[in-house]
């Protein structure tokens, strides 16, 4: 029981900040999103400039959480490619209206697991937007 116990006091807290870990990404000076492997922003962690990106072998296919700075728009691929056509099916997650970093979970979407390119880009924030102009 007391070993239980003891199990318990130091696995609580861990699982607590696991829990925490997506909000507390202080994003450096170009990035634009954070990939993860695990559910709620577990397990490797890889962070992304803006721009278009293709993962390394290791990394594609694996991403179940990810977050984008507020101010950007991120999109995920299924495939490397030079047009949309062949990148194929994509996920969408655009922060281009948060004031805070958005979370997303793949789990349950089509993409979880299958983003193997990506795109991201973030608009100058304090500033009116010119979209549709
Ligand atoms: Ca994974
Ligand atoms: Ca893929």
């Amino acid at each position: 029981m007391k070993v239980l116990i003891l199990c318990l006091s130091v696995l609580l807290p861990a699982l607590v900040l696991a829990d925490n870990d997506c909000a507390k990404h202080r994003f450096a000076r170009g990035e634009c999103a954070v990939l993860f492997d695990d559910s709620k922003c577990g397990g490797w962690k890889y962070p992304v400039k803006t721009g278009y990106h293709e993962l390394s072998f290791r990394r594609r296919n694996d991403v179940e959480s990810l977050i984008v700075k507020e101010g950007c728009k991120f999109t995920g691929y299924d495939h490397d490619g030079t047009t949309a056509k062949e990148r194929g099916d994509f996920v969408i997650v655009d922060a281009r209206n948060s004031r805070r970093p958005e979370v997303r979970e793949l789990k349950g979407d089509k993409m979880d697991e299958r983003i193997s390119s990506l795109q991201c880009f973030c608009e100058y924030q304090g500033r009116p937007s010119f979209v549709g102009k």
